[in-house]
């Protein structure tokens, strides 16, 4: 038995079950003892609607564990182990992942859309009724089971709480701003949303030898954290027109690249008005599933010789991209630490819910094992 917060529908808070069973590994498939899940704006989506989930549903897909049991055949990692959970769980097979496009693994996307592992089924039951687990993984529950692909190896002595964050804000912000736009030493870089992941494309800019960087937030209080990441100018959207302050700051030029990392038509709108002629915009926010992108094709687009494009999963390669930043943050050159509002319990998930569409928090770190 585990103890496991469950979406029962959309809308409604998550409830905090301690009789959800857990199946053993099936073949290629390991239990984790999980010590750590952060909460990401991602999650919160789930739960109020803004992304579709298929209900009931163990949310999380951030965080990071004791490896407790191996299925059949599994070779990456072995009991004991210490892994970074990876919400793409990257077969290294498929058409995609032959083409080092991992993040896109076919099977990894079949799973996550039907809300179970890879062969669909999941490995949670409670009150007789099959749990969904989201992005094959399903974090906010003290074991999970999941792919062997979906558990990244990492070294012992690296704090889990920590680690979690590796999983989804650190690899999808970093690899947006180093691997998805492939930021060149010097370039003018916008951030629009200095939560969890903005942060990391903010320091993935840094990383990447932009030169400027500006961080666009409505939260004052953000801002003044995106400074501590590396951002170089900031731009309150609350207190006037963020286009307009971003051009001003660039010459009336834009920026080389700018991403949204909010999922508001507004601010996809403003990020792509604020890339200069012949530069990138770069869309990581998820927003609701009915949002359109507007251009006009000939002056927004062809004219402007614009690149739009968007960013799943930092496009990263989580087996080379998670001891990257492990190196890096041993080196001091990644920021952890000041990702971590606060540290909870998971009976606290819903009240962390709240802090973060609030904007009181970066990261809540929920932890199991203390
Ligand atoms: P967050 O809530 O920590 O950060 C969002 C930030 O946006 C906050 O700092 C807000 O103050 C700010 N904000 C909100 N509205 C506005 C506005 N109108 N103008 C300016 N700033 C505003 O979220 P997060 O960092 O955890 O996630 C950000 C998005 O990234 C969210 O949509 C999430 O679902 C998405 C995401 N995408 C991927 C991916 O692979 N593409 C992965 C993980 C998360
Ligand atoms: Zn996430």
């Amino acid at each position: 038995m585990a103890r496991a917060a469950v979406l029962t529908a959309t809308g409604r808070p998550l409830e905090i079950r301690d009789d959800v069973e857990v199946e053993a590994p099936r073949a290629g498939e390991v239990k984790v003892r999980m010590a750590a899940a952060g909460v990401c704006h991602t999650d919160l989506s789930m739960s109020d609607g803004t992304v579709m989930a298929p209900t009931p549903i163990v949310l999380g897909h951030e965080g990071a564990g004791v490896v407790e049991e191996v299925g059949e055949g599994v070779t990456r990692v072995q009991p004991g182990d210490h892994v970074v959970i990876s919400w793409v769980p990257q077969c290294g097979e498929c058409f995609f992942c032959r083409r080092r496009q991992g993040h896109l693994c076919e099977r990894a996307s079949a799973a996550i859309a039907s809300g179970g592992l890879l062969d669909g089924t999941t490995r949670f039951t409670s009150r007789g009724a099959p749990l969904h687990q989201m992005s094959a993984a399903g974090t906010f529950s003290e074991v999970t089971v999941l792919p062997e692909s979906g558990a990244v190896k990492v070294d012992d002595d690296l704090d889990l709480g920590l680690a979690a964050l590796l999983g989804c804000g650190v690899l999808t912000g970093v690899g947006a701003a180093t691997r998805t736009a492939r930021i060149a030493p010097g370039d003018t870089v916008a951030v629009l949303g200095c939560g969890g992941v903005g942060l990391n494309v903010i320091q993935g800019a840094r990383l990447a030898g932009a030169g400027q960087i500006v961080a666009v937030d409505a939260n004052p209080a953000k801002l003044e954290t995106a400074e501590r990441f590396g951002a170089t100018a900031t731009v309150d959207a609350s207190a006037g027109d963020a286009v307009s302050a971003v051009m001003r700051l660039t010459g009336q030029r834009g920026a080389d690249v700018a991403f949204e990392v909010i999922g508001l038509p507004q601010t996809i709108d403003q990020a792509v008005a604020m890339t200069r002629r012949g530069g990138q915009a770069v869309l990581v926010g998820i927003a609701r599933m009915d949002t359109m992108l507007t251009v006009p094709a000939f002056l927004g687009v062809v004219l402007a010789a614009k690149t739009i494009t968007g960013s799943w999963y930092g496009s990263s390669n989580v087996v080379e991209d998670v001891p990257a930043l492990v190196d890096l943050y041993r080196k001091g050159q990644l920021e952890l630490s000041g990702l971590v509002s606060r540290t909870i319990a998971l009976d606290d998930v819903n009240a962390a819910f709240d802090a973060l569409r609030a904007g009181e928090v970066t990261r809540s770190v929920i932890r199991f094992d203390r």
